[in-house]
């Protein structure tokens, strides 16, 4: 019996959609796609995202270890997506304009808005003219091409060990009137580029990491993000007319 026989056909996933349309966007923008692995080393997961063992910062996101016997390293489930700028820099170096889409882990309660797994998709420009004003274009425009030309997008100040200076980026949901913090993104801390082998004093750029189902709840108006992972098959139905 083929596909299309089938009493339950199947469905794309929204997220995996989602991650193609957003590829796409930042690929006509010069950014190649590349992935990393789930289970991280607490090197590329921390150290060399400059957030040392005894820092608050560590503190910022909850985390699942695995267990270790005697003598083992101790692995965690990457609790972002970020790792992979210290790992491909590593490989390719500098310049480079990458985009990393995958899913993270956190060891917290969800609730409509948080997930303890969810989608992140990572972004890293690096040459030697790169500023914050690309950073802002380049994150403007892409909120403009998903969501359309009317789309309400806002920078904050914020505070991640991994850029100088930080930003968070929210976008208007008017399904729920409210702002919701759909990215953080910064210029990437010279520690950072030195910890990739990188020449920080001929190479700067910036970087961006921006929650996958966030930005579909706000797009779709779906009221919590809980529908995604639920196995629900209604719910890609509903998303997704077509087939595979
Ligand atoms: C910051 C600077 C950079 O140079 C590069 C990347 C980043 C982002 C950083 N790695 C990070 O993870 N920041 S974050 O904790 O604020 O998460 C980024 C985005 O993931 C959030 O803006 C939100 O859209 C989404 N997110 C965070 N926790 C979530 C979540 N989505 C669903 N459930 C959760 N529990």
């Amino acid at each position: 019996m083929s596909t299309t026989d089938s009493p339950h056909p199947g469905r794309l996933h929204p997220i995996t959609i989602t991650v193609r349309e957003m590829a796409d966007i930042f690929g006509r923008m010069g950014f190649d796609v590349v992935q990393g692995p789930e289970l991280e080393t607490e090197w590329y997961n921390f150290d060399a995202l400059n957030i040392p063992n005894d820092h608050p910062s560590r503190d910022m996101w909850d985390t699942f270890w695995t267990k270790t016997k005697g003598g083992e390293e101790r692995k965690v489930l990457r609790t972002h997506t970020s790792p992979m700028q210290i790992r491909w820099l590593e490989k390719q170096g500098a310049p480079t304009r990458i985009v990393v889409p995958g899913k993270v882990f956190r060891n917290e309660a969800t609730d409509a808005t948080h997930e303890a797994q969810f989608y992140q998709l990572e972004g890293l420009a690096i040459d030697t003219n790169v500023t914050l004003g690309h950073l802002k274009g380049t994150l403007e425009r892409f909120c403009k091409e998903y969501f359309g030309n009317d789309a309400k997008v806002r920078l904050r100040p914020s505070y991640f060990p991994f850029v100088e200076p930080g930003v968070e980026i929210d976008v208007w949901f008017p399904a729920q009137k409210k702002w919701l913090e759909v990215m953080g993104a910064g210029m990437v801390h010279p520690k950072v580029l030195q910890n990739a082998g990188v020449d920080a004093t001929r190479y700067q750029g910036f970087a961006f990491g921006l929650g996958v189902e966030r930005f579909i709840m706000i797009k779709y108006g779906i009221p919590d993000i809980r529908l995604f992972h639920s196995g629900d098959i209604r719910f890609n139905y509903a998303f997704n007319e077509k087939p595979v």
